[in-house]
């Protein structure tokens, strides 16, 4: 039994690092829906207090370093975390921090996605935070996601073709990544390049209905942050990740006037659950009177 009385076990507990997005289809609630739709418990430090709808980003207010330090020290003082997602840092001083707790704590697994814009086009880390990602942070993850675009501003590569994606890929593991994901969702085929070192493979993607979404990138890595965190290897990891985020792109719908979220719970709607099955708390339940 836990010091708190309680009995059950917990689920794997993964840590976000990223930013808040209120209209919750990317960042931190769409990581914390992921992971809780992968059996995950989620913790979370928000690195960036974003102003946005779905139709696009307004203002970005960034946590002050000094207090992303305390989220995360706060959690790393109680849970046993078992991988860190990264996303959205902001700026340099936010980047500099989760640098530091990387080298104070040391994860199995870090799954850093170098998010830099938003999907309208924000700057979601400035100048400083982008060379320190390329320069330092990649270092400390386990594996490294950048989409093309992201690929195309660390590497200096022109990114036009599947070919390329490996050339990026291959660079960024130079730069010091142990391994790297590029993903291919803003390419004519949604192909994503897998690179460990050693292995590179190709993962075919159905491309479904992409543009207009809102939240892909985050999600992906997080999946992948789940199935790691669950004991798969990289590959069979980005495998089940990639296809998550497509059934959870094919089954989005609109909340507002702009880009649509994903459906993170997709899963839940295959079966519609049994009336009386689910529903009922038993502990609620009384058996009937008898006899009258
Ligand atoms: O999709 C990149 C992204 C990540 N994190 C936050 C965002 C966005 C895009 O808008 O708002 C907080």
């Amino acid at each position: 039994m836990s010091s708190n009385g309680h009995t059950t076990a917990a689920p794997p507990i993964l840590l976000t690092i990223a930013g808040f997005d209120p209209s919750c289809g990317a960042g931190t609630v769409a990581d914390l829906k992921t992971f809780a739709a992968h059996g995950c418990y989620g913790v979370a430090a928000i690195t960036s207090m974003t102003v946005q709808n779905t139709q696009g980003v307004e203002a970005v207010h960034n946590t002050p370093s000094a207090e992303l330090r305390e989220q995360l020290e706060i959690l790393a003082k109680d849970c046993e975390i078992a991988a860190v997602k990264i996303g959205m840092l902001g700026n340099r001083g936010n980047a500099l921090v989760v640098g530091e707790f990387l080298d104070a704590h040391k994860f199995a697994h870090v799954v850093l996605d170098p998010v830099m814009k938003s999907s309208s086009g924000t700057e979601l880390l400035d100048a400083g935070g982008v060379k320190y990602v390329a320069t330092e942070l990649i270092k400390r993850a386990s594996v490294f996601t950048p989409n093309v675009p992201e690929a195309e501003v660390l590497t200096g590569l022109e990114i036009k073709d599947v070919s390329a994606m490996e050339a990026a890929a291959r660079k960024l593991v130079e730069m010091g990544a142990p391994a790297v994901i590029v993903k291919g969702g803003h390419m004519d085929r949604a192909v994503d390049v897998v690179f460990d070192g050693s292995e590179l493979v190709q993962l075919g993607g159905d491309r479904v209905k992409t543009e207009n979404m809102h939240g892909t990138g985050c999600t992906f890595a997080s999946a992948l942050t789940a199935q790691l965190a669950a004991g798969r290897g990289l590959i069979e990891a980005a495998t089940l990740a990639k296809a998550y985020v497509t059934k959870a792109i094919e089954k989005s719908y609109a909340v507002g006037k702009g880009r649509m979220p994903l459906d993170h719970f997709y899963r839940l709607k295959i079966e519609p659950l049994a009336r009386g099955t689910h529903e009922l708390p038993t502990h609620g339940v009384h058996p009937a009177e008898s006899g009258h």
